[in-house]
């Protein structure tokens, strides 16, 4: 067995990292929440900056708040952020500007050692930096001489394969547009993004079920659903503004489910800092019915809820929409008869093992569906990023395909999306695999011939940068190495890179595990000010509903010295491409790469005029706007999709890796973790007491996670608090990105190649202390 310590520093110092652990909270938001809106962006970004900022988030004519892809309805409040919505601002509007000095002070090799909190917290990145080889510190080199290195490099390649195109969620549709342009206008289609490791399994799911990759529904079907399925989600950390959505369908009477291993507050009782009534008074309680599963068990959770539905049907028992499943779908007979070929006396047992709810538990929610004509599942990680994602997905849709609930007001599937504009970023093209038609449109667009062959994904081109085949990796944002699962393994496989470029607004630890040779790009935010010969430009984003609006940059920005991401990528095209068959330079005019995305992408016909309109507009779904499906079968498909549950050995918790409140992934903002009762440290492991009684782990000892694996490699995380919480038994929980380093590169999703990061099956040893690192 190979033996890797744990040597990576993704957290917070461990002499800082002591974390105190009070009561869970039972209720979000409210006063707590506004207190602490208030106080991120008063130390961040100041009253100058600050209070700008929070006025124009998610305004008409203001920007596209940097947060969750959450969408905003028609009627605006004054202040529509949420408090991490307002985190989430501080962080890129702060007035702390990074500057040559800075890396002058700190060679690679320390900041290498440095915490990714720390890192965040020194500021916005002003001006191009490059790592020479061999060298100890990023020295400034300026845009020309730093875009030129770019493209040497790349037109020195012996293959456009050679060069991997990563893009994380918060690019803008123009930006985005252009930066696929460019990887396959260079030859490549290897552009893999955040999404492989978010919700790709959804989209896997529904484009082979439903013919869109998307969610069916909008704002107004989640206020006219009677009942709303919440699956894997924690909305009051991660899409606080959901949780009005939601108020606003209890106050209309919707029944709310949660499934979820943990009792998450946000889902509880909500209190809505927009009313007066909310931020003192009680609030909403949001959850009818809690089904507190086990990690991995909604597969068999929705088979069972299926196979009651189908009995109540062969009872004479009016619960299926025949007629919608007769005229619309394909599949049903063997769906069912599959469905309902195991005998009680297995389907049963193996069910409540695999969800560790009851039967009667169970039954209650079926009862519950059959009494509620018009249903909404909402899902987020909980269902996407385990081994059986994609066929768990696609049984929700035969739960909702049983009782017609797609393509009618009220119903459907609602994928709650990551990053701002992470749905905007694959309309746009932004994906390793892309469709024929989408690439027929684009050569036709532009006179070339784009590439056909598909790309590497998030965990493909890991593979291929280990194995020494990628000479550039350029990043479009984000924060790959602690994204990413396999700390170790990832972080050797970028080594290996010849030239690695990031397009960021913060430091971050991909920049100083770098290939041979490094480039920083500062780019300018979604709440800057983007000006160009006088003129300000504004861009667009897509949200999780498939709404499309402007987004309008309300700060002055810190420096000179930043520019805007489809500037960047333009000036690099026009080097490395010369200025035919595209005119690269005529592309920072926004409106021209508009006019192309009009022609190119289905849904934006009069792309220019129609952003312009307060609100935006919404793009075609073929499935909720008229019932078509444009699958294989031309039809809604009806799936079979097995038994599968994690199973774990004696001795051993299945561990989910999620995200605290006061973080945003890889973005650490605080060391709290306030609804879950936990403050001041972040490497804390939550263990049911009675498995943590049956594995000898005390509530505030301390204790090594070691993940294993079938490869055999020791995967170790080192000195995490023992909590004892109550979770689903059998499952553990801790944050990530700490706990990247437990998640095996070859552990994913079948079909959609997502990592597992929420079932990572780890033992305990004991501590290894905090020598881990420096
Ligand atoms: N403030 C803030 N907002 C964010 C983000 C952030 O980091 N911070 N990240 C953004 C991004 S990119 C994304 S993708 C979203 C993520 O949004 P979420 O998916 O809400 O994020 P996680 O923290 O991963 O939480 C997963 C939830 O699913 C539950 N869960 C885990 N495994 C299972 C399971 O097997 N079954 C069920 N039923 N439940 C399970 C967990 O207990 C937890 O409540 O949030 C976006 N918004
Ligand atoms: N173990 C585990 N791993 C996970 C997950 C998990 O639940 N568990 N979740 C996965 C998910 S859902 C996702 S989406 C990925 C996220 O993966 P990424 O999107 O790669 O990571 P982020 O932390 O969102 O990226 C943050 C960085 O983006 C840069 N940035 C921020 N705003 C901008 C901007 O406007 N422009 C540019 N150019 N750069 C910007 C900043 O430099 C910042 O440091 O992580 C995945 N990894
Ligand atoms: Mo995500």
């Amino acid at each position: 067995m190979r033996c890797v310590r744990h040597q990576h520093s993704d957290e917070p110092d461990p002499a800082q990292d002591s974390p105190q652990v009070g009561p869970p909270k039972t209720s979000a938001a409210g006063l707590p929440a506004v207190l602490n809106s208030v106080r991120q962006v008063g130390e961040h970004a100041g009253v100058r900056r600050g209070l700008p900022a929070m006025l124009a988030v998610n305004q008409k004519r203001g920007f596209d708040c940097p947060g969750c892809a959450w969408p905003e309805g028609d009627r605006r409040h004054r202040a529509e952020f949420c408090e991490n919505g307002a985190k989430a601002v501080a962080e890129e509007a702060t007035a702390k500007a990074l500057t040559a000095g800075f890396f002058a002070d700190h060679p690679v090799a320390e900041l290498a050692e440095r915490s990714g909190y720390w890192l965040g917290r020194q500021g916005r990145l002003t001006e191009p930096m490059y790592l020479a080889e061999g060298a100890t510190h990023y020295e400034p080199v300026g845009w020309d001489r730093a875009l030129d290195l770019v493209a040497e490099e790349l037109r020195a390649l012996d293959s456009p394969d050679e060069a991997v195109f990563y893009t994380s969620g918060r690019t803008s549709n123009e930006a985005a547009f252009c930066y696929q342009l460019f990887a396959r206008a260079l030859g490549t289609n290897n552009l893999p993004d955040c999404s492989n490791m978010c919700h790709e399994s959804s989209g896997s799911a529904l484009t082979e079920t439903l013919g869109v990759g998307k969610g069916s529904v909008s704002l107004e079907d989640l206020r006219e659903a009677d009942l709303i399925i919440v699956a894997g989600q924690n909305p009051g950390t991660n899409h606080p503004r959901m949780l009005t959505a939601l108020e606003r369908a209890k106050r209309a009477g919707a029944r709310i489910v949660t499934v979820n291993p943990l009792p998450e507050a946000g889902m509880r009782e909500f209190r809505n800092p927009q009313h007066a009534g909310g931020l003192l008074g009680r609030g909403t309680e949001l959850t009818d019915l809690f089904a507190q599963i086990r990690l991995g068990g909604d597969l068999a959770l929705f088979s069972a809820l299926n196979r009651l539905l189908l009995e109540a049907g062969e009872r004479g028992e009016d619960v299926l929409d025949r007629e919608f499943v007769a005229a619309h779908t394909h599949g049903f007979e063997e769906f069912a008869k599959t469905l309902l070929d195991e005998p009680d006396g297995e389907f049963w047992p193996r069910t409540e093992r695999a969800t560790g709810l009851d039967r009667e538990l169970i039954e209650r929610i079926a009862a519950m569906v059959t009494a509620s004509e018009r249903i909404v599942v909402c899902w987020a990680m909980g269902l996407t990023q385990h081994r059986h994602s994609v066929p768990t997905i696609r049984e929700v849709v035969n739960f909702l395909l049983l009782r017609g609930n797609v393509g009618r007001p009220g119903a459907g599937v609602c994928p709650v999306r990551g990053h701002s504009n992470v749905q905007g970023d694959r309309t746009m093209g932004i994906f390793e695999r892309p469709a024929d038609a989408f690439l027929d449109a684009l050569g036709a667009e532009f006179g070339f011939a784009p590439p056909r062959e598909h790309g590497h994904d998030t965990v493909n081109a890991i593979r291929a940068m280990a194995r020494g085949d990628v000479r550039v990796f350029f990043a479009m944002g984000g924060n790959f190495v602690s994204a990413t699962p396999d700390t170790l393994v990832t972080e050797e496989a970028m080594r290996r890179v010849g030239l690695t470029v990031h397009v960021s607004t913060k430091l971050n630890r991909s920049h100083v595990v770098t290939g041979t040779r490094a480039l920083i790009l500062p780019a300018l935010a979604r709440s800057d000010r983007d000006v160009r010969g006088g003129e300000s430009r504004w861009v667009t984003v897509e949200d999780s509903m498939g709404r499309v609006h402007a987004s309008h940059g309300a700060l002055p920005p810190l420096s000179e010295g930043m520019r805007s991401e489809v500037d960047i990528i333009c000036d690099l095209a026009g080097r490395v491409l010369g200025e035919s068959p595209v005119a690269w330079s005529e592309l920072t005019d926004y409106d021209r790469v508009r006019e192309h995305v009009s022609r190119v992408v289905p849904g934006f016909e009069d792309f220019n005029a129609r952003a312009r309109r307060p609100g935006g507009f919404t793009l075609p779904h073929a499935p909720r706007d008229d019932r078509r499906f444009p699958t294989a079968t031309g039809l809604a498909n009806f799936t079979v999709n097995g038994t599968y549950a994690p199973e774990v050995p004696d001795g051993r918790l299945l561990l989910q890796t999620l995200r605290s409140h006061d973080q945003y992934n890889t973005t650490v903002y605080g060391l709290d973790d306030r609804y879950r009762g936990i403050t001041g440290g972040r490497r804390v492991v939550l263990v049911n007491p009675e498995d943590a009684r049956e594995l000898g782990l005390a509530d505030g000892s301390y204790t090594d996670l070691v993940g294993e694996w079938r490869d055999g490699r020791e995967r170790r995380a080192a000195h995490f608090r023992v909590v004892h919480y109550p979770t689903a038994r059998g499952c553990a929980a801790s944050y990530f990105p700490e706990t990247n380093v437990l998640v095996p590169l070859d552990s994913t999703a079948e079909t959609s190649n997502t990592p597992t990061s929420k079932s990572v099956v780890v033992r305990f040893e004991p501590d290894s202390g905090t020598g881990l690192r420096r």
